[in-house]
């Protein structure tokens, strides 16, 4: 594989978990970009609230722009926004609980920070959320304190039932949280989701790609919160040095990738759907933090590390994933081989974290 030479300076640059290195101006343009705390004080090296407005405002503007999906393939999408949800919906089921998990995401994400930056003119990065900073209250947590430079609020506290969810043969009841209705302060009050539901109880089956408007709610809860805590990140960080392994601890029901989807809850508890919350991206940004963490534990050995099969849970069965394995971004970009992938330093990729 061919090293991305513009990437060298930033090789040894993953901080640990919790105290990672403060933010440094980075005067070389080329290794720039940098993906920033999203939580942190502004002296501890976070984003400033002036940084905060501006990706809010980019995020908006996506879901402003018209969709590329063909009305035949997503009959639901009004946005470019919901072009990246439905791409989300219609891979689920190959790169969830399989050997694409963490590549998939990896490049959606990283699409969807360029589509901020490039049809909107967003100048920052994705930013990340770091549940471990807030998992004791997420309600008070800079993403979620419905201030005008959060991703908006909680949903408003209404009684309801659980939220029973299904999928890849799992089912799940989610116990109301705090939230339950539609986020009612912040960005994203009356913003309208127009895709999904598709893992809720009763399944209508048309795949979650039809257009059913709605609002955004969350339910952000304090019992799911419990299993991001630092704790929780240095448990999985260390619980295995192979690949398959690790992603079983991360991706568990127990583990801290359900837990941050589960604590915002809502449209989050939909392993399909969730991708239509504007939170869902900050959420991944720290999945992929973890990741690279992981493998900087032990770059030589980890970085090109594959295990597992194309389908969740091997269900159907599919041919193991390998580095030419490819995987497929529908109307968001060619498919990419998983060697493009592996490494947040190479392939088409340059970012680190701070
Ligand atoms: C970093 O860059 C910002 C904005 O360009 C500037 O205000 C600040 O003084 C710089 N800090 C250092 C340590 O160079
Ligand atoms: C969810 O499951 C519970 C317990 O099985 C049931 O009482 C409830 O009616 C279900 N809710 C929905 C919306 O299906
Ligand atoms: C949201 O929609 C309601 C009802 O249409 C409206 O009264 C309210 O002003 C809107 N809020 C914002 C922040 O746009
Ligand atoms: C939170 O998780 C810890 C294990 O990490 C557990 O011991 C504790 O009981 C949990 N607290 C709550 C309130 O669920
Ligand atoms: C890489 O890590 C795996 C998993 O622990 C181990 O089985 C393998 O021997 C290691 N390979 C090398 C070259 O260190
Ligand atoms: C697929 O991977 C499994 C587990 O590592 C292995 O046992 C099996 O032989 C592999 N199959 C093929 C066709 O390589
Ligand atoms: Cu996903």
């Amino acid at each position: 594989m061919k090293l991305n030479l513009f990437c060298i300076c930033l090789l040894s640059a993953v901080g640990n978990v919790i105290d990672a290195v403060p933010a440094k101006n980075n005067t070389q343009a080329d290794a720039s970009r940098q993906i920033t705390r999203w939580q942190k004080q502004y002296s501890q090296g976070s984003l400033s609230r002036q940084s905060r407005i501006d990706y809010i405002d980019a995020v908006q503007c996506l879901q402003q722009k018209p969709a590329v999906s063909s009305l035949s393939d997503v009959p639901g999408a009004r946005s470019h926004f919901d072009d990246f949800s439905a791409t989300h919906i219609i891979q689920t089921p190959h790169v969830h609980f399989s050997g694409l998990f963490f590549y998939f995401h990896r490049y959606l994400v990283w699409l969807y920070e360029r589509a901020l930056q490039e049809e909107c003119g967003y100048k920052g990065t994705q930013p990340y959320w770091d549940w471990t900073l807030s998992w004791e209250d997420p309600r008070k947590s800079t993403v979620f304190d419905g201030s005008p430079t959060s991703m908006g609020s909680n949903g408003r506290s209404i009684p309801h039932g659980p939220n029973n969810i299904s999928a890849f043969g799992l089912s799940l009841e989610i116990a109301p949280a705090t939230g339950g209705g539609c986020i009612y302060q912040g960005p994203f009050v009356n913003y309208t989701v127009n895709l999904g539901p598709v893992a809720f109880a009763p399944i209508d089956g048309d795949g979650g790609l039809d257009y059913n408007p709605r609002c955004l709610g969350r339910d952000l809860s304090l019992v799911w919160s419990n299993q991001t805590k630092p704790t929780d990140v240095v448990r999985t960080i260390s619980s295995c040095a192979d690949l398959g392994c690790f992603d079983t601890v991360l991706e568990a029901i127990e583990g801290i990738h359900a837990g941050g989807h589960f604590t915002i809850g809502s449209l989050n508890d939909d392993a399909y759907a969730s991708a239509g919350d504007p939170a869902f991206w900050l959420h991944h940004s720290q999945i992929d933090r973890i990741w690279t963490i992981w493998q900087s534990l032990d770059a030589a050995n980890r970085t090109n590390q594959v295990y597992g099969t194309s389908t969740a849970f091997n269900n159907p069965p599919s041919p193991n994933v390998t580095l030419d394995t490819s995987i497929n971004f529908g109307v968001l970009a060619p498919q990419q081989p998983v060697s493009n992938l592996v490494s947040s330093i190479d392939g088409p990729f340059c970012y680190k974290y701070i």
